[in-house]
């Protein structure tokens, strides 16, 4: 008699037959089935998923662990057919923070170096040199120290840059003037020239970045959005901005992604706009990841990237 392998259950956005190929060389064990394939859906007890359409999660009566294929998982945890027994685990870093460290130097860089500026200049053919600034003199406050905030705080820390960053338990990380807990927020604002949000949304960040806070910066600062869109009030930062307290904005999300063709953001000249590309989920390291983390939870361990659903990140 043929004993059946567990199963494996995939359901992504695109790249099906992608990641069932990566899957399946990772987890020989298993069967790893792709949706749109048919499945018993008693058989379903690992599941890798992402943008997971609503339902999907009740369809499973058996299911053991939901491996989220990113970083953030708000979207899941809004969720009322993912059962608080099952194990929700996301990516954790799988390539995630080089790129969010090259995203975030970008646009460190265009503020510091003046490129905004010099922009303008050349719109009007005006050539003007203005003062520098060296990294050492812009002082870039990290929103999130964990894997991804944290690598682009000791990134910017090694470049020169006068890093702080910011974490709800103490942190140290080499180079950075850590610090933590809601009390010494509006201190780190008010000394923040590039504010940097890379948070998870939860119920206590949603909203974080409202008036209050954002014109707590200093005049003249200037604000970058990879966390999540809930995070940041956007008519505060239009507001901040058009009143010129505010010198720009470079947002990867929005609440509401893409935005609609209004949408002010769109032909502002102090905002730019990438459509939520910071840090993409690479396919190969992220299967092997999964699969690592996979074997983990078979063996009774508590794997990196296990959400803790009552801090909900
Ligand atoms: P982690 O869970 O590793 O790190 C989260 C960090 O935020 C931790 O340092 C944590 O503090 C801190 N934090 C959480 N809640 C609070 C709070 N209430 N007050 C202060 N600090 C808090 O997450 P990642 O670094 O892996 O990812 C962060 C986010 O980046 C994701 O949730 C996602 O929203 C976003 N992201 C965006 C991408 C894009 O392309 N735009 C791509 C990937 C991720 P502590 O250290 O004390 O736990
Ligand atoms: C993520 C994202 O959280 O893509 O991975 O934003």
């Amino acid at each position: 008699m043929t004993v059946a392998k567990p199963l494996f259950y995939l359901h992504t956005p695109n790249d099906g037959e992608r990641w069932q190929a990566l899957f399946a060389a990772e987890l020989p064990d298993f069967d790893v089935v792709a949706a749109p394939a048919e499945v018993d859906p008693a058989r379903v007890q690992y599941l890798a998923t992402w943008r997971p359409p609503e339902g999907l999660f009740g369809r499973f009566a058996n299911l053991r662990a939901v491996f989220a294929l990113g970083a953030g998982i708000d979207r899941f945890m809004q969720r009322s057919d993912l059962a608080p027994g099952v194990a929700l685990v996301r990516l954790t870093d799988a390539g995630m923070a080089q790129q969010m460290c090259e995203y975030v130097l970008a646009g460190v860089l265009r503020y510091q170096r003046d490129l905004d500026r010099y922009a303008r200049q050349q719109a009007d053919a005006l050539w003007q040199p203005l003062p520098g600034r060296a990294a050492a003199e812009l002082r870039v406050t990290v929103l999130g120290l964990g894997e991804i905030g944290g690598a682009v705080a000791r990134t910017l820390a090694l470049l020169g840059y006068a890093v702080a960053g910011w974490s709800r338990s103490p942190r140290e990380l080499a180079g950075v003037r850590c610090l933590h807990g809601w009390d010494s927020l509006p201190t780190l604002l008010a000394a923040s020239d590039v504010l940097v949000n890379l948070l998870p949304s939860t119920p206590e960040t949603h909203g974080l970045l409202n008036h209050e806070r954002l014109a707590g910066l200093p005049k003249g600062a200037a604000v970058i959005n990879a966390g999540r869109g809930e995070q940041l009030e956007e008519s505060a930062l239009l507001a901040l901005l058009d009143a010129g307290h505010l010198r720009g904005a470079q947002l990867d999300v929005l609440g509401l992604e893409p935005p609609g063709q209004n949408h002010p953001f769109w032909h502002h000249p102090a905002i730019v706009l990438t459509p939520h590309i910071a840090a993409a989920t690479l396919l190969g390291p992220s299967a092997r990841q999964v699969a690592g983390k996979l074997r983990g939870l078979l063996r009774g361990e508590t794997v990196p990237g296990l959400v803790d659903r009552e801090r909900a990140y």
